[in-house]
């Protein structure tokens, strides 16, 4: 094989501050960012929704396959079909598919299967996963990647100012049939964007994070 090309790294970005602050001015930016079930119907610009996804795209991926799309809807038909099929699939999750187990686990949250939401956020984001390739070649680790670009979403989103919700109604397999997406796309997450309505409020059960202790280990821990 031939030896594969390489370029010199361009420069980075640099915040102009050491790490450490750099860090903690990400942090307090990102912190504030929360799930939200309650949009305004304030348009956001389509080309607002363009420079987020070329955040989210700029994700790293298994060979650099890219295996994801981003279907942006904000047609309020499409909107309300997209609704109609979630709510549907909702109330069967919550009526009898969902264990005892999870609907007390989600009792804190206030969620139901209605899903007003779909039809007031000004943009529905669905994203797909590819399974193969748009030339039919194989895709690698597209869980991981498409989940980091998803994370990148989330963010580029925030800073922008915007709210979502990651919602995944489960199975989401309607979505590519009322998009007209190909087989080899299937439907990963959809993202309500938008402001918030100036009701809004969020589950304090949602608010808190663990300890850093808890979650974040140097090394080996001495063992007990
Ligand atoms: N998809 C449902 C249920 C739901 C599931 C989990 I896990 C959540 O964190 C929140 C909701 C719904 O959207 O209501």
């Amino acid at each position: 094989m031939e030896n594969p090309a390489f370029i010199p790294l361009e420069p980075g970005y640099h915040p102009g501050c050491p790490p450490e602050q750099a860090a903690r001015e990400f942090y307090a930016m990102l912190k504030s960012r929360r799930s939200i079930r309650q949009f305004s119907d304030k348009p956001v610009s389509r080309q607002t929704i363009e420079g987020i996804v070329r955040s989210a795209t700029s994700a790293p991926s298994g060979a650099n396959k890219q295996p994801w799309r981003f279907v942006a809807v904000s047609d309020p038909a499409l909107k309300h079909a997209i609704r109609l099929g979630a709510e549907k699939e909702e109330r069967e999750l919550y009526s009898s598919r969902a264990s005892a187990e999870w609907l007390a686990d989600l009792a804190p949250l206030g969620t139901d299967d209605h899903k007003e939401y779909l039809d007031i956020a000004p943009w529905l984001v669905v994203v797909f996963r590819l399974t193969s390739a748009d030339d039919g070649s194989k895709v690698y680790y597209s869980d991981e990647s498409v989940g980091i670009a998803v994370g990148m979403f989330l963010t580029a989103a925030h800073f922008s100012g915007l709210a979502t919700l990651t919602h995944t109604p489960s199975p989401m397999k309607f979505l590519g049939s009322l998009l007209g997406r190909p087989a080899n796309e299937r439907p990963y997450m959809l993202i309500p964007v938008g402001y918030p309505a100036a009701h809004c409020t969020v589950p304090v059960h949602a608010i808190s994070r663990k300890p850093l202790e808890e979650v974040l280990i140097f090394d080996r821990p001495a063992s007990r």
